[in-house]
């Protein structure tokens, strides 16, 4: 076992300009629309801006559209979009868009045709303004329902959707793209099947882990960095003998990539669970260095555990935070034995990312400093492939 070289946040960088102005262009745009109350404001809001579920009950309607800017492992723009909202209310270009979120309630059964309907409208019309335009379906609001309830409206969704793609009247729109030939059969089913297969359908709510998958899902879609950095979780995850490893985006709570290999929901939703946890005792990390912005801060709800706290530590430097990190301050890290048998440990790598890794007590305990010292190389893998892009 190689010896415990003390971790070290890695060498500073090249520096970054200046932060990201409000309206940046290089933020990845991500439209969220749907049906008006199917929960667009709730999915965003009680993900990206620290709304407690609680208060989910007591939003008011949203009257204009909201562009609520949030740094992750990239910078992300979300569009919250009102009651009535058309796509040509927008200021921007369609095309600008990497992401289509549609919200749609799965409690309101007697609409989906309509709902859909509108859905696939939508897509067909961002595929021609942008024709690598990805599609999330947040089937939303399921907590009510049983799971074999939502496991069949799932597939009258997904099938309705792709029925009514594939009967698209596409010479309606031949003027959106004037090179290809609508009247040939031959092109509008390639099309058709083209877009069936760019949208992911995710059962939602605001009272469970599935909304932060499935937004795991549309920040995982648009990140180009994202084979690397799995490269690197799986190289680390297998060389330390452990279970599994996740990179966080601490104040979302969202994975934003994770190594792949035997996840199941359990295990996610114990994971997420932590990381909740560990956020109501974030006074406790005075060097814990989060971004808070105006949208106010996250707030994570969750019961008690027994913590062992260790080293803590990180420099946060609003200009680019890596130019101003010292290289010998250990950074911030905690584990929790969760049973006899399983340990979860986490490290903070920047600003608003954290690795965690669930592997077997014994594992940790044998083989923490060579754990650690690989971590220094994740760290350092990781953060130089961030900076790069
Ligand atoms: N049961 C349930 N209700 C929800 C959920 N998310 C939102 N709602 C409710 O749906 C209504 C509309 O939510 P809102 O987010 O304002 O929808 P929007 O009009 O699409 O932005 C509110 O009364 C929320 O309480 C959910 O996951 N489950
Ligand atoms: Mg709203």
């Amino acid at each position: 076992m190689p010896s415990a070289a003390p971790p070290t946040a890695g060498e500073p960088s090249k520096p970054r300009a200046s932060p990201l102005p409000k309206d940046d262009p290089l933020r990845e745009r991500i439209l969220v629309c749907g049906w008006r109350k199917a929960g667009k404001s709730s999915c965003i809001k009680t993900v990206f801006q620290g709304v407690p579920t609680k208060d989910v009950p007591y939003f008011g309607v949203t009257q204009k559209i909201e562009k609520i800017n949030y740094d992750t492992i990239i910078p992300l723009q979300i569009w919250d979009t009102p009651t009535n909202f058309e796509l040509d209310q927008l200021d921007v270009p369609l095309g600008s868009f990497s992401t289509i979120v549609y919200v749609m309630d799965m409690q309101q059964e007697d609409m989906y045709p309509e709902i859909i309907a509108r859905f696939v409208q939508i897509v067909v019309r961002a595929h021609f303004a942008n024709p690598n335009m990805k599609f999330a379906i947040f089937i939303h609001k399921a907590e009510a329902m049983a799971q074999d309830y939502r496991e069949d409206n799932y597939r009258q969704i997904q099938q309705t959707a792709e029925d009514e793609l594939l009967d698209f009247p596409f010479h309606t729109i031949q003027n959106l793209a004037p090179s290809l030939n609508f009247s040939d059969p031959s092109v509008t089913n390639a099309l058709a099947n083209d877009l069936v297969g760019s949208i992911r359908y995710r059962i939602t709510s605001a009272y469970e882990a599935n909304l932060r998958e499935a937004w795991s899902g549309v920040v995982q879609g648009v990140m180009e960095m994202l084979p690397s950095v799995e490269q690197l979780l799986l190289n680390f995850t297998a060389n330390c003998g452990m279970d599994n490893s996740f990179l966080f985006d601490i104040a979302s709570r969202v994975i934003v990539a994770a190594d792949n290999r035997g996840k199941n929901d359990e295990t996610l939703d114990q994971v997420t669970d932590y990381l909740s946890r560990f956020m109501q005792f974030r006074e406790l990390y005075k060097n814990l260095h989060l971004e808070v912005d105006e949208n106010g801060p996250n707030s994570a709800d969750g019961d008690e555990e027994d913590k062992e706290e260790e080293e803590e530590e990180e420099e946060y430097e609003p200009e680019g935070w890596w130019d101003e990190e010292d290289p010998e301050i250990p950074w911030m890290t905690q584990a929790t034995r969760l049973t006899p048998n399983t340990t979860l440990a986490l490290w903070q790598f920047t600003p608003h990312l954290a690795l965690v890794v669930l592997l077997r007590t014994a594992t940790w305990e044998a083989t923490r400093g060579m754990i650690e010292y690989n971590l220094t190389f994740l760290r350092q893998g990781v953060r130089r492939i961030l900076m790069e892009v």
